[in-house]
Parts: structure tokens; C-alpha cells; sequence
């Protein structure tokens, strides 16, 4: 029992080592690139929604990954630099708030910021790393189920705020560190959705057939703070109209690939 103390000290030391050297100043001020390195890890799954089929191993590609949600902040200083159109909810008392996730933009408005900063949106590969990690969590966090201190979420019923996890709508961006992903990613589920770089269309090996929306529309991952636990999944497709941008609950964060 004497040296138990000694041994939790240098377990939290290493793992801060750990997590500063695999963070990036990257490109964005405030929002750090997290490396994800390169292995096998499991896309998809079987036993949920049918355009989520089928369940495979990909070998992936290290990749680096915004350690949040771009904020309003953020995205300020992309508009401010290049005259690019704000953020549809950029003076909305809550939504619009520097340190909360910007949302109101466009799959083309998200693709332009991270192409100022030479980054790209993720695709639905790399988010799916990020978010379930090499062991095919069900969550960032592990197998537990989503609850108010590692998810800004909705009400359990579809489609309506809650505050009981403290945010009615939009949280943070850098928030909820108990909900991080292994490498250290926050909000991959809830909060807001996220745009990935993906049109959609049914995997590869997908029996299901036509699905509405391939082929034109762009995918969304996440879920966010009005969404319900059917939602907040990392493997969750949320197929969209690109050009729409009038949505408060819609954001995104970049990525970095090897080239
Ligand atoms: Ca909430
Ligand atoms: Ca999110």
C-alpha cells in the first residue's frame, strides 16, 4: 500500500507525455492536430441501421485530426482573412458564441475553411477511426452508453433539446473531457454533427439497394445537442443536402493526411 501513491503519480505522468507528443500545433490556433496512427480497424457494423453495412476490417492510414470542433472563433478569422460569407448563426446570442462549435455552414463553407488552412474535412473512414478507435468501440470513450458528463446531447425522444447534461444547445467545443476519444479527441459524438468530406452511397459489399440521397448528397457523423441516443453513434450516417445551410445543429473539424 506504501507505494501505491508513487505508482498513480507516474501512470497520469506518462499518459500526459504521451498525449503532448501526439498533438500538433497544426494550422488552426486553439485547436491542436491529434495524431491518429496507422492500423487495422473495423468500419461499419451489421447489426444496426442497413446503410451502415457491412461490418469490415480497413487497414487505415495515420491521419491527424482537429482535437474539436472549429469554432465560431475559429471560423471568424477564416472570414475575417479571405471575405468569405460568415456562419449563417455568427450573431446568434448562444450558437454564436466564440468558444461554442460554429454552425449555419454549407458542406462547400466547411470545405473552404479547411482548405485555407491546407487541411481537408475527414472522411467517413477517418472519422470512424477517430471515434471508435482500433477496437471498435461503441462510443470515444468505451462500450458505456452516452450520459451528461461525456455527451452534449438531446432528449431521449427524437429531435428535442435537453439541459440536463448543463447545455440546451450548443457546449464548448473544449468540453466534456470525459468524453474524449483515446487519442484524445473531443465531442466525435454530440454537440454538433460534423461534415466529412463523403458522398453519400452504400458501402462497398452493401446489399440493401438504391438508398435516398446517394450519389448527391454529403454525410454528416456524430450526432449533436438535440440528437437522441438512436444518434449519438460513431457509426450513425446522416446523409444532407450540402447547400443547405441554415442548420444550428451542423459543424465540422479538419484533418491533415499523409500524402
Ligand atoms: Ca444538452
Ligand atoms: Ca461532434
Amino acid at each position: 500500500m506504501g507505494d501505491r501513491p508513487k505508482t498513480v503519480t507516474a501512470a497520469i505522468a506518462l499518459f500526459m507525455t504521451a498525449g503532448a507528443l501526439a498533438a500538433d500545433a497544426g494550422p488552426i490556433p486553439g485547436n491542436p492536430l491529434i495524431e491518429i496512427p496507422a492500423g487495422p480497424f473495423v468500419f461499419g457494423r451489421d447489426d444496426g441501421p442497413e446503410n451502415e453495412r457491412p461490418r469490415r476490417v480497413v487497414e487505415g492510414q495515420s491521419f491527424q485530426i482537429n482535437r474539436t470542433e472549429i469554432t465560431n472563433r475559429q471560423y471568424a478569422r477564416f472570414v475575417e482573412a479571405t471575405g468569405h460569407r460568415p456562419a449563417f448563426y455568427a450573431g446568434h446570442p448562444v450558437l454564436g458564441l466564440d468558444d461554442r462549435p460554429v454552425v449555419g455552414v454549407s458542406w462547400a463553407d466547411a470545405d473552404a475553411f479547411c482548405r485555407h488552412h491546407r487541411l481537408t474535412l475527414p472522411s467517413e473512414r477517418q472519422y470512424e477511426r477517430a471515434a471508435r478507435g482500433a477496437a471498435a468501440l461503441a462510443f470515444p470513450w468505451g462500450a458505456a452508453p452516452p450520459d451528461d458528463m461525456r455527451v452534449n446531447a438531446g432528449a431521449e425522444d427524437c429531435c428535442a433539446a435537453d439541459a440536463r447534461d448543463g447545455y440546451p444547445m450548443t457546449a464548448p467545443a473544449d468540453s466534456f473531457e470525459s468524453g474524449a476519444s483515446a487519442e484524445g479527441v473531443l465531442h466525435l459524438v454530440g454537440n454538433v454533427w460534423e461534415w466529412t468530406s463523403d458522398v453519400y452511397a452504400p458501402y462497398e459489399g452493401n446489399r440493401g439497394g438504391t438508398q435516398p440521397g446517394a450519389g448527391t448528397f454529403r454525410v454528416l457523423r456524430g450526432g449533436s445537442w438535440n440528437s437522441d441516443p438512436s444518434h449519438l453513434a460513431t457509426t450513425y450516417r446522416l446523409a444532407y443536402d450540402p447547400d443547405f445551410r441554415f442548420s444550428a445543429n451542423g459543424g465540422f473539424r479538419c484533418v491533415r493526411s499523409e500524402p
